[in-house]
């Protein structure tokens, strides 16, 4: 029987001697292998936290003791052996186990993330709660040194150093973020694992375990400071020691001969405690450790080669949309391409090999991005920053206030625009439309197809002022993609048919499933108008109104939140232009925060697809002869 098999609690996992631990760990590294192979998942970062979590759990008391995961994507260890090892199975699929930590599913999950940046607020929050409450727990915060490079982090650190009180935040290092880290601070955490500095800090551990209350820390720091101001070099941890915490490290994060007595040692502290472990991504799996950054978010893949199972279909999103940018580039060289380190999944690693020099990873900043964009542009340049919707969500006032305001010309080519898939509910590209089409000056396009998108690429690079073209997570439809990049005129929907009984009105992934739906219905002998309506903003009153005035309902589509977004833009629109008396339906996301799953199943829960579409026409239907039209 494995080991694995008997830990349904932190209870169980204590009953186990130092000396069993190790193969714990190997037991579940090959238990996260094997569903993560089946399912996809956070493998390289979870491969790189066995040992570290399984410390953690068995030095402190959870779930009494308060665990705050940063980005929470590194939480498998920490699932299973927290009563969630039955399900782990079904690990980021429709209905189960979230592939981030998440309060809903256990008390072990103190805090929900998947963003990253948040962990060390969290945990600030958690102590100050417990202080008020008069409560004794310990707070624990894991922070990876991808975090440190988002400017949230050092908010908390800051606050944290002054409120004072007694917490601890890990820093687990592996000088990964997806891609290699970057940056000063990435940079700065090197030197101080690196080179004669390792060995004496090495030595400063040994020091920790051996120190005696009171008198052991002062000792501690008397002998760094005499050791580096004789060699001229920086104390190690001193950022954080001047932010008001108390720096330990850096310790090895996979031996549990360091990480347990200093974690004993650590937890007993006063005061906020910042512990260094280093750790490796990918660590016991060859092709993981070989490839951390296609393992970070990994599709299923061949357990024995590491290769992805992969289908052959047309090209993504992303990559299309990056072909086109590149193909400007080298047209226009005041274009430079921006990352909030997302190089690979923005596709704009192919950018930077193409134009090193014109590319920017600044890490996990999004506001940084923005900002950093407006200035270039308000200087002549042309700036692109390639992005995640969801994550555009953090640079919110950025985009409204450096960029909007001053009416400057920065590109957003917003990936994974609408329902992402197995990443869930932190990770769906929902409000984009709704949060942009309200700003003024700003473009707001939405391709119906990877041909278009590659036009608007180019279109956006045309526009005098903010723009942005959001488009899906996944593969395109596998039309043909022209040659010349054409720019679609500013403002302009497409009629894709005509039709006087229903009119869909659809924008971006919400268009072809609107055209299956109008084949279908067509097929019934209803007339249906199809509209591609390709922009939100400058919106396209005059074929909008024109098409709902002949029809005798309307149906809105979109691959987006309903309240605020496209359908409302078309309600706002209609009720405008005194276009009333017609039945509209708005079909979109719902004002739910909907879960995980396969992406197609995800639009089918919304009824974002031709079924959902044709669904609501029929109901529509029967209603038409007791409609005042108007006309
Ligand atoms: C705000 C935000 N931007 C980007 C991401 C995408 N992302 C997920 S994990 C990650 C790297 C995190 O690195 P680190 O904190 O070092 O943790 P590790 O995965 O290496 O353990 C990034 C950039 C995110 N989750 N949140």
């Amino acid at each position: 029987m494995s080991l694995l098999s008997s830990i349904n609690s932190p209870t169980d996992l204590k009953k186990l001697s130092i000396n069993q631990l190790p193969t714990l760990a190997e037991e579940i590294r090959e238990q996260i292998i094997d569903v993560t192979s089946k399912v996809g998942g956070h493998l390289s970062s979870n491969l790189g936290v066995v040992e570290l979590t399984l410390a953690l759990h068995y030095i402190f008391d959870t779930p009494n003791d308060k665990i705050v995961w940063d980005t929470g994507n590194q939480g498998y260890t920490h699932k299973l052996i927290t009563g969630r090892r039955e399900s782990f199975h079904t690990l980021r699929q429709f209905g189960g186990v979230s592939g981030f930590c998440k309060r809903e599913e256990s008390e072990f999950d103190v805090f929900n993330a998947g963003h990253a940046g948040t962990g060390v607020s969290a945990g600030v929050g958690v102590a100050e709660a417990r202080d008020l409450l008069g409560q004794k727990h310990k707070v624990i915060t894991v922070v990876g040194d991808g975090a440190l490079t988002s400017g949230m982090t050092y908010e908390g650190l800051n606050h944290a150093g002054m409120i004072h009180h007694d917490s601890l935040v890990i820093l687990n290092d592996n000088a990964m973020s997806i891609s290699k880290n970057v940056g000063a601070i990435s940079a700065y955490l090197n030197r101080t694992i690196t080179g004669t500095f390792a060995t004496w800090v090495k030595a400063e551990a040994k020091m920790v375990l051996k120190s005696i209350p009171r008198i052991g820390e002062p000792l501690l720091k008397v002998a760094h400071r005499a050791k580096e101001s004789a060699k001229g070099l920086i104390l190690p941890g001193l950022l954080f020691e001047e932010l008001g915490f108390r720096y330990v490290g850096p310790i090895e994060g996979h031996d549990f001969d360091q990480l347990l007595p200093i974690l004993e040692h650590v937890g007993k502290l006063s005061g906020p405690t910042l512990l260094h472990v280093v750790t490796k991504k990918g660590l016991g799996y060859e092709p993981a450790r070989k490839d951390p950054v296609w393992f970070h978010a990994c599709s299923p893949f061949d357990r024995s080669t590491g290769e992805p199972k992969k289908a052959s279909t047309p090209p993504s999103y992303t990559s299309v949309a990056i072909n086109a940018l590149i193909r400007q580039a080298k047209k226009d060289s005041r274009i430079v391409a921006i990352t909030a380190a997302m190089a690979g999944g923005t596709g704009l690693d192919h950018f930077a090999e193409a134009f090193p020099s014109r590319f920017y990873d600044v890490g996990i900043a999004e506001q940084h991005a923005v900002t950093f964009a407006a200035s270039l542009a308000s200087q002549g340049m042309r700036p692109v920053i390639g992005i995640y919707s969801t994550f555009l969500q953090r640079a919110f006032d950025q985009v409204v206030h450096d960029v909007a305001v001053q009416n400057l010309p920065v590109f957003f080519c917003i990936d994974r625009g609408g329902l992402v898939a197995e990443d869930g509910t932190t990770h769906h590209g929902a409000y984009d439309l709704a949060f942009l089409r309200h700003i003024p000056n700003m473009t707001v396009m939405a391709p119906k197809d990877e041909n278009e998108l590659q036009h608007m690429i180019h279109t956006g690079l045309t526009i005098d002022g903010p723009a942005s073209v959001r488009y899906p997570r996944g593969n395109g439809l596998g039309v043909t993609l022209d040659h010349a990049l054409i720019p679609i005129p500013i403002g302009k929907g497409e009629l894709l048919s005509s039709g006087g009984d229903i009119a869909i009105i659809a924008l971006g992934a919400g268009v072809a499933p609107a055209v299956q739906a109008a084949q279908r219905l067509k097929s019934e002998g209803i007339a249906v108008a199809v509209v591609n309506a390709r922009f939100v903003k400058p919106f396209d009153a005059e074929l909008i109104t024109h098409v709902a005035s002949e029809a005798k309902a309307v149906i809105t589509v979109e691959d987006g939140a309903l309240q605020g977004g496209f359908g409302s833009a078309v309600l706002e629109c209609l009720a405008d232009h005194d276009v009333n008396n017609i039945r509209i339906k708005r079909i979109g996301i719902p004002d739910i925060f909907v879960g995980q799953g396969p992406q197609q199943r995800l639009r089918e829960q919304c009824g974002i697809t031709a079924d959902g579409i044709y669904r609501v026409a029929k109901e529509l239907h029967p209603t038409f002869e007791n409609v005042l039209v108007t006309s």
